[in-house]
């Protein structure tokens, strides 16, 4: 048994190309040509291919790093002396023997440029950032029998549009999957039931292309970079608001006596902020222990809905990178100063940007506060996996009718979106009903 060195074949003109994917780990059995790395330029993706059959002794690079032609990938522990010579990889264009460095041949034009690339997966962070729908677990991650058989020109193009190839049968000569068979996949996860499009579909939307407007022809403009928090956040709100049936439930709840108790609460604790959102952690609480489908998520099939006996309230906080919701835990346990206290640390953090992922992992159901700045109503986007957010509005003293006159009333204005898969209107009118009773009684937040 020799140990063969995998390196980057010729691949013409192309440097320092990143590693998009890892298509082998360590220990792995390998056949003669199989692909060990996809690598992806801006025009075409590629995969290294094994230079032995054999198994994965180490492994040489990792998931982003820059290859060029020559370095090494990987050793193997060849079975046998069938130890091919270095050639293109996969996909990559044959070299002409007369041109030192060949052209590189144009993927189809929609396999060019990602609309998402591997390296803008959103992390764990942003608006609760669950791993998106749309990319699947890495072909690593399969074992090499499960891992789907597929030209890099099609993950390419699965990757475009958010299809798992692991759930795509192949139909071409020994199970390889094509385009078409991506295409197909699509087709029917459209035509299927709505609850099923929970399932990572993801895309498929048939939308026009962003407008490509050259602004300075109209006048003076400047270009600045998003912030990285903006970019995946961003990409979060749109997935959930693309994918997620919305309906937005208005509620006022009358907060007079709750504030005069708040402002009381504060007098005695003047170290500490006691703002109204405190008191809206523990009605959220309380409404999602009398209505459990509210504390739940889709799974991933769209089949099931999974109920948490948990009560992890995510806190959208605005900082001036973004938008970002850290995860107030085991809000069921907790009082409101003990509540006011870590509020204020979490809002701290946010706007240091010294949150990890973990803070804001794990939220059952989100508050979106805009109170402390202003409006009377919004429509909030759910924070996926998540069925409901609720958008808190400023508080205003307005006339209400009691019978027989009007009175001077503090209203506080909710706006409770949610999952109309999983929660229907009259469930979702009587959860904002039950905060607003909550809210309107203050002993029953202290019980
Ligand atoms: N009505 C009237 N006043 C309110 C109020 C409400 N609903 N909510 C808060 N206030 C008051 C507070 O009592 C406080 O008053 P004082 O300065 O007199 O104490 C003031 O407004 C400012 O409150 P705050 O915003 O600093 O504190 P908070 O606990 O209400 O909110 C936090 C904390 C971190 C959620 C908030 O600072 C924040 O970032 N909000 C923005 C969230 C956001 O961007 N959501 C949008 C998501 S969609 O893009």
């Amino acid at each position: 048994m020799a140990t063969v060195e995998a390196k980057v074949p010729d691949i013409g003109n192309y440097k320092d190309i990143p590693v998009i994917e890892m298509l082998v780990k360590v220990g792995d059995r390998v056949k003669l040509d199989q692909g060990l790395v996809s690598l992806e330029s801006d025009k075409a993706t590629m995969e290294v291919p094994a230079p032995a059959a054999g198994v994965i002794r180490e492994l040489k690079v990792k998931l982003g790093d820059s290859l060029s032609e020559g370095m090494l990938v990987a050793l193997i522990d060849s079975d046998a002396a069938e130890v091919a010579p270095a050639k293109p990889p996969s996909d990559a264009p044959k070299a002409p023997t007369a041109a030192p460095t060949p052209e590189v041949k144009e993927p189809a034009p929609e396999a060019v440029t990602p609309a998402v690339k591997p390296a803008d997966k959103p992390a764990p962070v942003a608006a609760g950032a669950s791993t998106p729908a749309t990319l699947s677990a890495s072909a690593s991650e399969l074992p090499v029998s499960a891992r789907p058989h597929a030209s890099p020109g099609v993950r390419l193009f699965a990757r475009e549009l958010g299809v798992d190839l692991s759930r795509v049968s192949g139909t071409d000569r020994k199970g390889r999957i094509s385009k078409e068979d991506v295409q197909t996949f699509i087709k029917k996860a459209l035509a299927a039931p709505a609850t099923t499009l929970a399932a990572p579909a993801g895309g498929g939307l048939n939308l026009l292309p962003w407008p490509n407007v050259d602004f300075s022809k109209f006048g003076e403009v400047e270009t600045q970079a998003r912030s990285r928090i903006k970019k995946i956040s961003g990409a979060n709100l749109a997935r959930n608001w693309a994918m997620i049936p919305h309906v937005t439930q208005f509620e006022d709840a009358d907060v007079t006596e709750m504030e005069a108790f708040r402002k009381r609460l504060g007098e005695e604790s003047k170290d500490l902020k006691l703002t109204p959102l405190v008191f809206l952690i523990k009605a959220v609480v309380a409404a999602l222990k009398q209505f459990p489908q509210f504390n739940a998520s889709l799974d991933e099939s769209g089949e099931n809905l999974i109920l948490k006996r948990y009560f992890h309230v995510g806190i959208a906080v605005d900082t001036p990178d973004g938008l970002v919701v850290p995860v107030l835990r085991d809000c069921d346990k907790k009082g409101l100063l003990e509540l006011a206290r870590e509020l204020g640390t979490i809002s701290v953090k946010a706007r240091d940007k010294k949150l990890g992922p973990t803070d804001m992992q794990g939220g059952c159901f989100s508050i979106s506060s805009l109170g402390g700045i202003g409006g009377t109503a919004f429509t909030p986007i759910i924070n996926a996996p998540e069925v409901a957010i609720l958008g808190v509005s400023k508080s205003a003293t307005k006339p209400v009718w009691d019978g027989s006159a009007f009175q001077p009333r503090l209203l506080l204005p909710l706006s409770l979106s949610y999952d109309h898969r999983v929660i229907d209107g009259a469930q979702a009118a009587r959860f904002t009903s039950y905060l607003a009773q909550q809210l309107g009684d203050v002993r029953r937040l202290l019980l």
